[in-house]
């Protein structure tokens, strides 16, 4: 399985997913910004041509969270995802789907500095997200309750960015202790790690 990447981006939660699950994998670090994602090759695995990007295979995949849910059931034994019949699935799904569809939304709505119509933007208003999501991981510690989840590294990869990278989010402590248990993950330091020694090697 081949993980296709690049620092300070959203591979970074599949490095974190990848870690989590504990499965073999091999990384290929490409670079954004030279046009060396710009090939036929890359195109057949990612029409979009950004990372990440997944090969296991035959299956060529794309969409960092479909990345993420792909990965949770190839390693039932890291239960980072709970199995088809299992009701906490839907939940699951519900908030793996929400962090795309609606967290990263209001976060560009928020930097863009546009403001949509809160019935017509599917995800309400950044306001609302915010509420949604406190509300959601208390009193947590995770999506699931105790259980920690690929749903958590979906929501807890972008709540960290929008805290500490995007600054987006501002006094929020219940995120913020969030992030923190993020964070504190062993799995989550290693992608850190990953990702610091690839940034090292480049200068
Ligand atoms: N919806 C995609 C977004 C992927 C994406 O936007 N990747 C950016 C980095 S965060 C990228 O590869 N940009 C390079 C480019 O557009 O040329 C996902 O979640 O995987």
């Amino acid at each position: 399985m081949k993980l296709y990447w690049a620092p300070h981006t959203r591979a970074f939660r599949t490095l974190w997913m990848m870690e989590e699950a504990g499965i073999p994998y091999e990384r290929e670090l490409v670079d954004i910004n030279d046009g060396s994602l710009q090939t036929e090759r890359y195109r057949a695995i990612n029409p979009m041509m950004k990372v990440p990007a997944l090969e296991h295979g035959e299956a060529k995949m794309a969409e960092s969270g479909a990345i993420c849910a792909y990965v949770a059931d190839l390693a039932p034994e890291a239960n980072l995802a709970p199995p088809i019949g299992d009701p906490a699935r839907g939940r699951y799904l519900h908030w793996m789907f929400f962090d795309a569809a609606c967290l990263e939304a209001a976060f560009v709505e928020r930097m863009a500095k546009v403001e949509i119509p809160s019935r017509a933007a599917g995800w309400g208003s950044f306001d609302r997200v915010m509420d949604v999501v406190e509300n959601l991981i208390s009193p947590g510690p995770w999506v699931l309750g105790d259980r920690f989840s690929a749903a958590d590294v979906m929501l807890g990869s972008d709540i960290w960015y929008g805290i500490e990278l995007l600054k987006v989010i501002k006094d929020h402590p219940i995120l913020e202790d969030y992030s923190a248990r993020c964070v504190a993950r062993p799995a989550f330091q290693r992608a850190e790690a990953i990702e610091a020694e690839a940034l090292a090697a480049k200068g």
